[in-house]
């Protein structure tokens, strides 16, 4: 007879956690949500790879481009480059992410000694920059040969036809960096000689970058910052499939990927397995690469021994996911993360090996973020909650009197990832959807909203009295609730000012 599961399915809405002490131990201020991501041995060693906050963004065309992932590294998480893309276009994406350098920027506004005044003002008001780059034949990087501020020209009595080369200030009196200098060295030169811009140069007189004066605070707010700690680029990670991972992976290793993901809305599969094994055939353990998803221990048994470094848990929660409809699987994602998380302790008790894992899909309020931690999730994965910001990839629209951004699933006929949804065997094909195409409340530059959403999960962490989300998974204290009592959580029996 079939395995019919004593207990039922529930997912995040169901629960609500319980207080436990606050001290002054674990007051906000002093609560880390540091974690790992790739598999280790606590007793040895830390993980290769630790979030500063415990956010992946999804795998998804509509949410995780090298816009996303600089946002998201420069916060302390990190991004799974979107694999439903040509390989070159998805390693591409990858290595603008690495070349990224915050406060380096690649002058974007550049002209030549020869050119001119009008030329000067044209690109001022094309890309809205006052700092121009003067440089031998006019790219971004030639032989520096001077630059051009507003203070350089008075429009009121210069011409236009004047030469770039004549109202420049030239190399000769400017102050530079040499390629290779940090950040705060940067800085210091900047206000030692009280200049705005710092151009740096390599040792043939190339511009590569400049340091701008306001980009060095923006670096400061982001303490957090995930940083490779070998090249001290920004982490990212990036999206593979079960079918053109032999020319996939090498392209993604070759541009930096920090971390691979297989993606899959069932991993539980030979496939999977057959591709770690190329990986770690090919790559040993060099390569970290996550797989999933599974929603029960066999599932997650089944992918560690395969080799895989971290496992993703959820099929069916995503709000863009209609496979639970159309074929039936899946499980509640708060009884798939809590069963999950049993084995990975189970396996950490028997091998001495902690296999993160993380819970993809289905939150929809931020306070069911911290529920996933608290059953156990060592980090999220989420889609439509970063589909709604400046930094997705997707159109904002005005839809009636709302502004919305597009979001799509990697399922629907729209994004068409059939390696997603791959069964084996010659099809390369998706016979029907398992998502569908949608909008998103518009949610502006995606800091405001997270600082916000980490401030919640830190008040709750304070209030179970825990310091650290090892301490919250270790000692939260987790309650079912009736359907009445969670309309008792909501505002009730009075009549809301902001809604009349
Ligand atoms: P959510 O955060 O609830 O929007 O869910 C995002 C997750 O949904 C993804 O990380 C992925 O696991 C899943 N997904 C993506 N596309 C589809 C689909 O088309 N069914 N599902």
């Amino acid at each position: 007879m079939a395995i019919i599961f004593p207990d039922t399915s529930h997912t995040f809405g169901e629960y609500l956690l319980i207080p436990g002490l606050t001290t002054p131990e674990c007051t906000v201020d002093k609560i880390s949500l540091r974690t790992p991501l790739a598999k280790y041995s606590p007793a040895k060693e830390e993980s290769r790879i630790n979030l500063n906050i415990p956010f992946v963004s999804a795998i998804m065309q509509s949410v995780s481009n090298d816009t996303m992932a600089i946002a998201l590294a420069r916060n302390g998480g990190l991004s799974f480059i979107f694999g439903s893309q040509p390989i070159e276009e998805e390693a591409e994406m990858v290595a603008r992410v690495k070349k990224f350098k915050a406060g380096f920027v690649r002058s974007d506004a550049n002209v030549s000694p020869k050119d001119t005044l009008a030329d000067v003002l044209a690109i001022t008001q094309r890309m809205g920059h006052s700092t121009i780059g003067v440089t031998d034949d006019g790219t971004p990087d030639g032989v520096l040969c001077g630059i051009v501020t507003s203070r350089d020209y008075r429009l009121s009595t210069d011409s236009l036809d004047r030469k770039v080369a004549d109202f420049m200030t030239p190399f000769e009196r400017l102050t530079t960096g040499c390629k290779g200098i940090s950040l705060s060295e940067a800085n210091d030169i900047i206000w030692a000689h009280k200049l705005n811009a710092l151009p740096i140069i390599d040792e043939e007189q190339r511009l590569c970058y400049f340091v701008f004066r306001k980009d060095y605070d923006s670096h400061k707010e982001n303490p957090l910052e995930l940083q490779n700690p070998h090249n001290k680029t920004l982490m990212v990670g990036a999206g593979i499939n079960t079918r053109d991972y032999k020319e996939r992976v090498p392209a993604l290793v070759e541009a930096g990927a920090d971390v691979l993901c297989i993606d899959s809305s069932d991993g539980f599969s030979v496939w999977q397995q057959e591709t770690i094994a190329w990986i770690r055939e090919q790559y040993g353990d060099s390569v970290i690469v996550g797989a999933g998803n599974v929603v029960d221990r066999e599932g997650f048994r089944y992918l560690v021994e395969a080799g895989a470094d971290f496992v993703k848990v959820g099929i069916g929660g995503g709000s863009i996911c209609i496979t639970r409809e159309q074929k039936g699987i899946g499980r509640g994602q708060a009884t798939a993360v809590i069963d999950v998380a049993k084995a990975r302790d189970d396996y950490y008790h028997e091998t001495g090996i902690y296999v993160p894992i993380c819970s993809d899909g289905g939150i929809v309020h931020d306070y069911h973020m911290t529920l996933a931690l608290a059953m156990g999730a060592d980090f999220l994965m989420m889609g439509r909650y970063f589909a709604r910001f400046d930094e997705s990839p997707t159109e904002k629209l005005r839809i009636g009197n709302n502004i919305v951004k597009e979001y799509w699933g990697e399922g629907s006929n729209r994004a068409h990832n059939w390696q997603r949804y791959d069964g084996g065997g010659t099809s390369t094909t998706m016979k029907f959807e398992e998502g569908v195409d949608s909008y998103v409340p518009y949610a502006g530059p995606m800091k405001d909203t997270l600082d916000q959403t980490l401030s919640k999960i830190k008040a709750t962490m304070s209030s179970c009295g825990t310091v650290d989300l090892k301490s919250l998974r270790k000692n939260a204290k987790l309650t079912l609730v009736s359907s009445t009592s969670i309309i008792e959580g909501g505002a009730h029996d009075v009549i809301r000012k902001d809604r009349t």
